[in-house]
């Protein structure tokens, strides 16, 4: 099994290098996460944001699971689907999909709460997606939510009534607004009966047997390390494991059957929500760069933070994850940029820092190296020796900082626009 993963705070281009790659695979495979997501791929001049689906989908060859790391919101799942059909009325996904029985499900309540807890000032506000991710991941591990599995059981819908009923006794009074019960669990149980026109298993068992049988497995991970639970800048992180180590949890898939673990890097760095960010940009550079870039939520549309590429965090990612290939993206929208700038450690009072996420003392100051701006269009290049200089400066620079080799080098959003390096 190889992995693909972002490596800093989601939105580096996961999507469309699993969507270039995955005809080499047989099987791709989400982890982690669920409707937070968006995988946003170019086809034939349209674009489409995948949420929990993988992005072998569109590939009627390749098996695509939903794996037992993730959490599934039926209600969501379905608009996806009738989207992708939408988008290419030749995909049957009822086909070429497995869902993992173990998956747990986000209850229409999850999201309420999402919102609730967001905009509560009792709590700490993350700045969350609201798709009651963290609801459904908290309600896992007290050992109180659904599964898909659960949805054949007879009394699976006297057990979500009980379940959206506490969650609206938790969220009455004020002058909140919710919609009906009736309403919302009718919607509910409508994408129930949908899910169930998909196939649903035991994914572990099904990976496997397809690894033994010498097929090959992509495992797609959703936002990136630097949201991750454990390792990520918490509070303000997403609900899952994002790492390889999460891969081979939230699959069933031994961490010795890995081979190839792919990161992808921006060449700069965004982030959408709150926390720590300490390369971040408010200047005329920052702004250049989301515009250029589009660098909005491809589900919220939520301008994205910028800043220069942190390179003691981009290590950490690079080590927790043993990350054996960088894929950088973005180059291109810093094309024709005067000066770049990258961040190459933290100075402290007493020393420096080459490595750190989420934990930098107060008083780190990031010390930024200027390297020489790069003039053209590079999104038409079809050769990496027609690159600019300067670009190849970059990179070169780049390989030396990480220790890891950037493999590949996307020079724009399209399918086609990517150059293998070396
Ligand atoms: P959540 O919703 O509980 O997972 O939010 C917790 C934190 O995780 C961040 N997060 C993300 N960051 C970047 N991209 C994500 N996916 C979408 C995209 C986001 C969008 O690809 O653009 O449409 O806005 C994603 N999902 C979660 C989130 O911002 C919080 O900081
Ligand atoms: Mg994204």
């Amino acid at each position: 099994m190889d992995i693909v993963l972002g490596l800093q705070w989601g939105d580096e281009g996961k999507g469309k290098f699993i969507d270039l790659i995955s005809e080499d695979y047989d099987i791709t495979a989400r982890f982690n996460g669920g409707a937070n997501a968006g995988h946003s791929i170019e086809r034939n001049g349209k674009r489409i944001t995948l949420k929990s689906l993988p992005s072998g989908i569109f590939m009627k060859d390749v098996q695509n699971v939903i794996g037992t790391g993730t959490v599934l919101d039926p209600v969501s799942f379905r608009n996806e689907i009738l989207n992708l059909q939408k988008f290419d009325g030749s995909l049957e996904p009822e086909k070429n999909l497995v869902i993992s029985q173990k998956a747990h499900l986000v209850l229409p309540t999850h999201r309420l709460l999402d919102v609730f807890m967001e905009e509560n000032p009792d709590y700490t506000t993350i700045g969350t997606t609201k798709n009651g991710i963290a609801q459904a991941y908290s309600n896992k591990i007290l050992r109180q939510n659904l599964r898909v599995g659960d949805i054949e059981s007879p009394d699976f819908k006297n057990r979500v009534i009980h379940i959206l009923e506490r969650g609206y006794r938790f969220l009455a009074g004020g002058d909140r607004v919710l919609p009906s019960l009736e309403e919302i669990s009718s919607e509910f149980f409508e994408a129930i009966d949908f899910l169930k026109t998909f196939k649903r298993t035991e994914t572990e068992i099904f990976l496997n047997k397809a690894l033994s049988e010498g097929k090959k497995v992509l495992a797609e991970g959703s936002q990136a390390a630097m949201l991750d639970i454990d390792h990520g800048t918490y509070p303000y992180v997403t609900s899952s494991s994002t790492t390889a180590a999460g891969a081979s949890s939230g699959l069933g898939i031994s961490p010795k059957k890995v081979g190839e673990i792919f990161g992808i890097a921006k060449a700069y760095c965004t982030r959408v929500g709150n926390g720590i960010f300490p390369t971040e940009l408010f200047d005329q550079a920052g702004e250049e760069i989301r515009d250029k870039g589009h660098e909005f939520g491809s589900n919220t549309g939520r301008p994205r933070r910028i800043g220069w590429l942190d390179l003691p965090a981009l290590r950490y990612a690079i080590m927790i994850n043993g990350v054996t290939q960088v894929i950088l993206t973005k180059a291109d929208i810093l094309s024709g940029m005067k000066s770049v700038a990258v961040c190459t450690h933290y100075e402290l009072e007493d020393g420096t820092l080459e490595m750190t996420a989420g934990t930098l003392p107060e008083n780190a100051r990031p010390v930024l190296k200027t390297l020489e701006g790069w003039e053209g269009d590079i999104s038409t290049l079809k050769n990496a020796f027609e690159l600019p200089e300067k670009l190849k400066d970059f990179l070169f620079f780049l390989n030396n900082e990480l220790g890891v080799p950037v493999t590949y080098l996307s020079t724009g959003p399209g399918r086609q626009q990517i150059l293998k390096l070396n």
